[in-house]
């Protein structure tokens, strides 16, 4: 029995170190400023469960960087990629062009233009090279799109975003009731 237990404990823990070295989702940003709004894409996932790494990859900066990661990707096991930048965004786009991964898009708003630059220069994808793009700053719907696309052939997952969509519901009609009586 110690020995099947020892066999069972490495095993378990090989998993673990595996599951380490091969988060399903990467989160990618510009800059470290954008942390503050793509940390939310994190604390989703981990609220979900599923494994993620963060890094910060910048197309202007780091552009060698950028290409490693986004052609690397998918042969290290990751299956999303949600890629954040601000300005001049061009991090999500040129990740999808080198990926086959999903790349979902999180505009950052920056100290000027209210994010509009971020939002158009992210949604505007020439086709055949296509970014899901999110609202300005919404790194939580980001966060929830990766979980629906991997909820597609993960059944426990998918149960996780039905029961997620059932707590948000029972809220707001908790609210309104509230409101109107
Ligand atoms: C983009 O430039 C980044 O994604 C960031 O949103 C913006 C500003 O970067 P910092 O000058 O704050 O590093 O590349």
């Amino acid at each position: 029995l110690a020995i099947v237990e020892a066999k069972l404990n490495s095993l378990l823990s090989k998993e673990k170190e595996s599951s380490k070295a091969t988060p399903r989702v990467g989160i990618i940003m510009g800059s470290d400023s954008d942390l503050p709004v793509m940390k939310e894409a994190a604390r989703i996932l981990d609220t979900f469960g599923v494994s993620n790494e963060v890094r910060i990859v910048s197309a202007h900066r780091t552009p060698e960087l950028m290409d490693s990661y986004a052609l690397s990707a998918h042969k290290r096991g990751i299956q999303v990629i949600i890629a954040g930048a601000g300005g001049a965004a061009h991090l999500p786009g040129m990740v999808a062009a080198n990926t086959p991964l999903p790349v979902i898009g999180v505009p950052v708003r920056g100290s000027t233009l209210e994010g509009l630059d971020s939002l158009l220069s992210i949604v505007q994808m020439p086709r055949g090279v296509p970014v899901a793009t999110v609202a300005i700053n919404n790194a939580t719907n980001a966060g929830l799109l990766a979980v629906r696309m991997l909820g597609i052939t993960d059944a426990d997952l998918q149960a996780r975003i039905i029961q997620y969509k059932e707590d948000m519901k029972d809220e707001v009609l908790k609210k309104a009731d509230k409101l109107i009586n």
